[in-house]
């Protein structure tokens, strides 16, 4: 296989554990990091390759919440997890997030904003020995829709996100540590983010690993219409990360990480379909 990177044969899942005082229901600060874990750890059981750890809101309009306060939420996890022998990634926009996780066992550095939003991010990564992936990302999610401007949305895309892997090269990351994430409802309206998606082979065919979000994100819910519930944004996150495998994505990072698996080892059963030769007879005694 061509490529930078450990390039596996079949597309990895992520798991998202959000350690967000939200996203956990009973609240305060040990029972989230308790609940956090246990997340984790169920979706690594239920076949995650990595399980991807952040401690700050990048949905369209949030709040950033200080570094303090996420390395408070994201540590312990990070810890947990990793002592546990799970791979883990930190999700995060700040080097020092980025650099205390490390220390505590992350694997990856998972910048949605590509070292844009922390000059120093590039650099810390570098000394750090981590990969890194390198999202697609134009600005702060609170405003992020005014900069959905493009010629050709994939195109510009691709362009972008080599400029910023070409920085990465130029702070000392190696091709081989480097992920490129497209950003998947990042500066991109519903109908960008299928023309991103659609173009994956394309992206793909940039040598570098991709890694592709699409889970519960509002361009499925738009899609979905009167339809759209947890249940259905699962169903059709599963769809797209499996289509996405089909493209040749390294990894998908996903909520559900059950469904995913079930999606994922179909597109991994017909691709082994699709190199086995189709000899006559077979199709005879069919
Ligand atoms: N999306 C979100 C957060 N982190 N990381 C990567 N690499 N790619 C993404 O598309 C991505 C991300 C926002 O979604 P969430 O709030 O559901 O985690």
């Amino acid at each position: 296989m061509n490529g930078f990177g450990d390039t596996a044969a079949r597309t990895l899942i992520m798991g998202i554990v959000n350690v967000t005082p939200d996203s956990f229901s009973d609240g305060g600060r040990f029972a989230t990091t308790a609940a956090a874990i246990a997340q984790g750890m169920l979706l690594a059981s239920q076949g995650a390759d990595w399980i991807d750890v952040g401690g700050e809101s990048t949905r369209p309009g949030a709040e950033r919440v200080g570094p303090d306060v996420e390395l408070a939420r994201v540590l312990p996890v990070v810890r947990a997890l990793a002592a546990a022998g799970i791979a883990v990634s930190i999700d995060t926009l700040n080097a020092s997030t980025a650099l205390r996780a490390v220390e505590a066992g992350a694997r990856l550095v998972n910048d949605v904003s590509a070292g844009l939003a922390d000059p120093a991010m590039l650099a810390a990564v570098a000394d750090s020995g981590a990969e890194i992936a390198l999202g697609h990302w134009r600005g702060p999610s609170s405003d992020m829709y005014a900069r959905a401007q493009y010629d050709d949305v994939a195109g510009d895309v691709v362009t972008e996100l080599r400029a910023r892997a070409d920085a990465a090269l130029a702070a000392g990351i190696d091709a081989s540590r480097i992920v490129l994430d497209p950003g998947i409802g990042f500066a991109k309206d519903a109908a960008q983010n299928w023309q991103v998606l659609a173009a994956l082979p394309f992206i793909v065919s940039s040598g570098y690993r991709v890694l592709i979000g699409t889970s519960r994100k509002k361009f499925l819910g738009t899609m979905l219409g009167d339809r759209d519930n947890l249940a259905t944004r699962d169903l059709a996150t599963a769809m797209t990360s499996g289509l996405a495998a089909q493209s040749g994505v390294w990894g998908v990072r996903v909520h559900d990480v059950a469904a995913t698996r079930v999606a994922l080892d179909v597109a991994t059963a017909w691709q082994s379909g699709a190199r086995t030769p189709h000899a006559k007879e077979n199709h005879d005694q069919a």
